[in-house]
């Protein structure tokens, strides 16, 4: 379609959707028409693919999450329509700056980190392979908090993404549940009841989630918790305004924020209840599709495949027993088959403080009927497994790792290393007794996000050198292997890189006012804040350089811009003392007038999915340097690789594989392995014996301590330092020298421009494995057991 079409459908929006003149149109007024201009382009496909999924019957996949970290989506559904030429020009032709008005859009925050993010990817990938599939999770109002800086110190302010009209949703006030909590349980006719005290409903948002080349779309479907009764009219008369409202305000309370932490059990009663809320809601909907399309319950298996995204679902086990015994009278056991069969579940860490656990009064107040069916499932379990007990429910808590696993059909790790620890540590028990039960399906990223759209650069030429299959056959990038001996081809993978750099550097002044040399070697750790991902031990190995240089400022040192970006926790206090710690630092550094030309330090605040499109395209450097074991997968790692950036790490999650597949030549590795890990813990002072014996981690770690970077508070980091120096559970002290020679061989390499781009261009050329699209057909095949996609369909033709 000609731009100029394009470009009255936006007009028409402009004036019939948003009821606005062209000469008083904001940028948001223009974002929006484009958005609805884009959107009517999905519509259609997102109506053939529902329609082919319900005509043929199709299995479907649901993914259930309590976090889809999408971030902003007009852009990449531009990507994916591949209309990004005819949008600039219509733009253009209408006198706004396309680039300005997509940079309006808020970014869609309802995710902490990876497993939010991974789930967005799937979605999309999905949509790719043309697979039917539906992601459930909650609309919150407010997403990750909105993270700044006073005076280094992370500040939290709520985020409103809704604030704003959002673009891609359709909502469906019709397709509303009531979702109950608490109240009693009796029996009639041998039948349990649940009258619960409570209820909220559930209604629903739909957003199409468009797939490469828009030839499929699957939906994103979030709850949002409305009161059943909303207002108290009563009340109202008698003049208590606030109290009248009240029953709509506590409802909302449920889909009102993100639980702001990754990795630890909020141990809040309303985080139950947006477990619930979701859960329940999806499996009501979830069932009423498939009695639509089919009147045989029997054939529930074979019709649905439903993944539940880490534990936060995990309830659906005894929710769907609930569904098919209590409220559709199919016998105990069966209903437990039907819901096994139909349950799969993905571990996405291994941290003992992460594997939720509730009370049991928690839960037999808040779901008395599920904590009764839980124990029966135990029994269920026990007797079909006489002689061994594992079970959920164990010393007044309901282990929902276990309820998961119990419920599952398969479990799934998402790297090699970290299913086989799963295996080892934390469901050994339970995998002795379903040998067969836990599979590998090691993490992906998408390409169309994180390659194409992120970096225009890279891949115009890739696709020039190798055509553009590519972007949905990622293995394709292998070709670019007969490429890498070609000067002109690394002159013009060097110059995309340096390009992306010369942004990145303009951005960093523009928004925080700090000069920096894209000649220099952007080194990058990005990620949430955690003592496992050891932030601590990059900022203390700069600490320890930059005392180097001051020693020898003549010395002939390679320039580096170390680049930290990542959000802690609200309530964990440690990681926000790291957080300070690196700003402190780079106060000091970026101040040293010695110093600063070879090492400069930046934080930009409020890491998003936005900020890491930025940032990573321009990475030289992939900072990888987890305690080994502790990172389940990572899937940074997978971008930076990608994108050319080699990575700095230790043999942990994915890193291993990223290490197999680009070559131990192309990656700096590090560190002791997650037997050492074990191992070295078991050594009595084994932290102060690592500092005694490396002069330069004593002098870093005594700076840090004495308040060269904190004068105005000398005792800020005593705490840390005690950390590192006594207990020192992640081993930062232990792994420090090997990481300081690791990165010293990485200055030696940065020097050597040309194979450093040659090792560069190896690492992107031999990432493709790391395409989520190779993970979901993994999951189709040996999870889902699902061999009917449009891709399948093709296949076949
Ligand atoms: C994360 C893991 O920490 C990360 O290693 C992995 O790549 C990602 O999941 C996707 O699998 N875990 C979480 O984000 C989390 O909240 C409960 O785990």
């Amino acid at each position: 379609m000609p731009h100029t079409e394009f470009r009255s459908e936006i007009l028409r929006h402009l004036t019939y959707t948003l009821g606005k003149e062209a000469e008083m149109a904001t940028r948001y007024d223009w974002r929006m028409a484009l958005s609805y201009t884009v959107r009517d382009r999905i519509t259609e496909s997102w109506h053939d693919a529902m329609r082919t999924s319900r005509d043929g019957r199709m299995k479907r996949v649901y993914y259930l999450s309590m976090e889809f970290l999408i971030g902003r989506l007009l852009e990449d559904a531009v990507v994916n329509l591949r209309l990004d030429k005819q949008a600039e020009a219509a733009m253009l032709d209408l006198g706004v700056d396309y680039d300005a008005v997509v940079a309006t859009e808020p970014d869609a925050a309802l995710g902490n980190g990876g497993l939010g993010r991974l789930a967005a990817c799937f979605l999309e990938s999905l949509s790719t392979i043309g697979t039917p599939a539906i992601g459930y999770g909650i609309r919150y109002e407010h997403g990750l908090f909105r993270q700044t800086f006073e005076n280094g110190r992370q500040m939290e302010e709520p985020e409103d993404w809704l604030s704003q009209r959002h673009a891609w949703e359709f909502e469906r006030p019709d397709v509303a549940f009531e979702i109950g909590f608490g109240g009693e349980v009796h029996e009639e006719n041998g039948r349990c009841i649940w009258t619960p005290a409570e209820h909220v409903i559930a209604s629903a948002h739909d957003t199409p989630v468009v797939g490469w080349q828009g030839s499929w779309s699957n939906t994103l479907r979030l709850w949002e918790a409305r009161a059943a009764h909303a207002f108290d009219l009563a009340a109202f008369n008698a003049g208590r305004y606030v109290a009248a409202a009240e029953p709509g305000t506590l409802a909302r309370t449920i889909s009102r924020v993100l639980y702001p932490d990754d990795t630890t059990e909020q141990g809040k009663e309303l985080r139950l209840k947006q477990e619930y809320f979701f859960t329940a809601a999806s499996l009501r909907d979830i069932l009423a599709r498939f009695e639509r399309e089919h009147d045989d319950i029997a054939l529930l298996p074979e019709k649905v495949a439903i993944q539940l995204n880490d534990t936060h679902p995990a309830i659906a086990g005894p929710e769907l027993v609930r569904l098919l015994h209590d409220e559709r009278g199919i016998e105990f056991n069966a209903s437990v088959d039907l819901a096994r069969r139909c349950l799969n579940y993905t571990n996405h860490t291994l941290l003992p403080e992460a594997l939720e656990r509730w009370s049991e009064g928690l839960m037999g107040r808040l779901l008395p009927r599920h904590l009764a069916l839980i124990a029966r499932i135990d029994e269920w379990h026990a007797r079909l497994n006489p002689g061994r007990t594992v079970t959920a429910l164990e010393h007044g808590q309901v282990k929902m790792g276990e309820l998961s696993f119990i419920m599952a059909n398969r479990v799934n790790g998402v790297s090699a290393l970290h299913t086989e620890l799963m295996k080892k540590t934390v469901f050994s028990e339970l995998h002795a007794l379903h040998p067969e039960r836990i599979v590998n399906q090691t993490n992906g990223v998408t390409p169309r996000r994180w390659v194409l759209s992120s970096n225009p650069r890279l891949s115009a030429l890739t696709t020039d050198r190798i055509g553009e299959g590519w972007v949905d056959d990622l293995e394709q990038l292998s070709r670019l292997e007969d490429h890498v001996d070609d000067p002109a081809f690394l002159d013009a993978y060097s110059a995309a890189k340096r390009a992306n750099k010369e942004d990145l550097a303009a951005w960093v002044k523009d928004s925080l006012g700090e000069k920096i040399d894209p000649a220099a070697m952007f080194d990058i750790q990005i990620k949430r804040l955690h003592e496992y991902k050891r932030q601590h031990l990059n900022i203390i190995e700069t600490v320890a350089l930059w005392q180097e240089i001051r020693d020898n400022p003549n010395a002939d040192w390679t320039p580096r811009v170390k680049i930290f970006a990542g959000k802690a926790a609200p309530g964990y206090v440690f990681a926000k003392e790291i957080i300070h710690l690196i700003n402190d630092v780079g106060r000091v550094l970026n101040a040293d007038s010695v110093t600063s030309k070879f090492l400069k330090v930046i934080y930009p605040p409020n890491y998003n999915v936005t900020l890491a499109e930025r940032l990573i395209p321009a990475a030289d450097l992939s900072e990888q340097i987890s305690t080994a074991g502790k990172e389940a997968s990572g899937t940074g790692n997978m971008k930076f690789a990608l994108n050319g950036a080699l990575t700095v790490g230790t043999l942990d999650g994915a890193n291993v594989e990223i290490r197999e597949r680009v070559g131990a030549d192309n990656f700096f590795l590090f560190g002791m392995t997650a037997e050492e890990v074990v191992e070295r813990r078991r050594v009595e002072n084994h932290a102060a014996r690592a500092v005694a014996d490396d002069p330069r981690l004593a002098r870093a770690l005594e700076a840090i301590r004495s308040g060269v970077f904190s004068p105005e508070e000398p005792d800020r980091y005593h705490g840390v330092v005690a950390n590192v120096t006594g207990p020192d559970y992640f081993l930062v002290s232990s792994d420090f020298s090997d990481y300081w020679r690791a990165q010293r061989e990485v200055d030696a390499a940065y020097r050597d421009t040309a194979a450093w781009t040659r090792a560069a261009a190896l690492n992107t050329a031999r990432s493709g494995w790391f395409s989520s699209d190779r993970t979901i057909r993994g999951y189709m095949a040996d999870i889902w057991d699902i061999r009917s996609s449009r891709a399948f369909a093709t296949a076949a033709e």
